[in-house]
């Protein structure tokens, strides 16, 4: 049996990858900013796509695609915030691949965007191994989770390029050591930018914003080097 799965897994995988590429090259030459954006369920990724939309309002223009097993209720959530937002039900499925991400994009104008974020559906595991064609993953561990996390589910950890680690304002009240999740994360990487937040208190979000808008402006600026080229 394992004969037979392992080359099944394989060929999922490249096919993924080159569906990612083709995305990839979408998102390129629109001139966006794309986040896939990951987590374990309730850590707060709606929460933090509620504070960026209220960060940079005025300043980016922004879209959300939401990845739920079912229901449109995070969809909703960000559309209360005026920005548009598609929702795809994997129904069942445990992560969003890149055909999903293929097909929701055709519902938005890409080259009337600045930044997209990707919420991926709530699970530690499987959403790391698929490509969708982002620039960065964003990953997000709230205090409430553990810091043996980076332990037990590393690959999500090697692979972000940020860990954004919320809910602090609650860590009077539990134990969990933030200089441990950021030794364990460092250990498995050692390029990713680490920030503090309070979806809640708005803690924190100054340096995340700064960081994304930076990242906003280094795709604008590829694309008019590739203008003038
Ligand atoms: N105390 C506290 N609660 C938070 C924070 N961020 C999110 N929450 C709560 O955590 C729950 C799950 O948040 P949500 O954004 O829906 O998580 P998601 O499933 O990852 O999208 C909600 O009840 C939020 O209000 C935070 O920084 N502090
Ligand atoms: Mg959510």
């Amino acid at each position: 049996m394992g004969q037979i799965e392992v080359p099944v897994v394989r060929n999922i995988l490249q096919a993924n990858e080159r569906l990612a590429a083709s995305n990839r090259r979408r998102f390129q030459e629109a001139g966006i900013y794309v986040i896939n954006l990951m987590s374990s369920p309730g850590a707060g990724k709606t929460s933090l796509l509620e504070k960026t939309i209220d960060g940079l309002a005025g300043q980016l223009r922004m879209a959300v695609i939401e990845g739920d097993i079912q229901s449109s209720h995070d969809a909703e959530r960000i559309r209360t915030k005026g920005v548009q937002a598609v929702q795809i039900n994997t129904e069942g499925g445990c992560h969003l691949d890149a055909n999903m991400i293929q097909i929701a994009v055709e519902s938005l104008e890409l080259e009337n965007l600045d930044v997209l974020i990707i919420e991926n559906v709530g699970n530690l595991v499987c959403p790391a191994e698929f490509d969708l064609g982002e620039h960065d993953k964003v990953m997000i561990l709230s205090v409430t989770e553990g810091d043996d996390k980076p332990l037990k589910y590393p690959l999500m950890f090697q692979l972000s390029s940020v860990l954004v680690i919320n809910k602090v304002d609650l860590l009077p009240y539990i134990h969990c050591d933030v200089q441990l999740i950021r030794e364990r994360t460092r250990q498995l990487n050692g390029n990713q930018e680490i920030f503090e937040v309070s979806c809640t208190s708005g803690s924190g979000m100054d340096l995340w914003l700064e960081w994304l808008k930076k990242k906003v402006q280094g795709v604008k600026d590829q694309l008019s080097r590739q203008g003038e080229a």
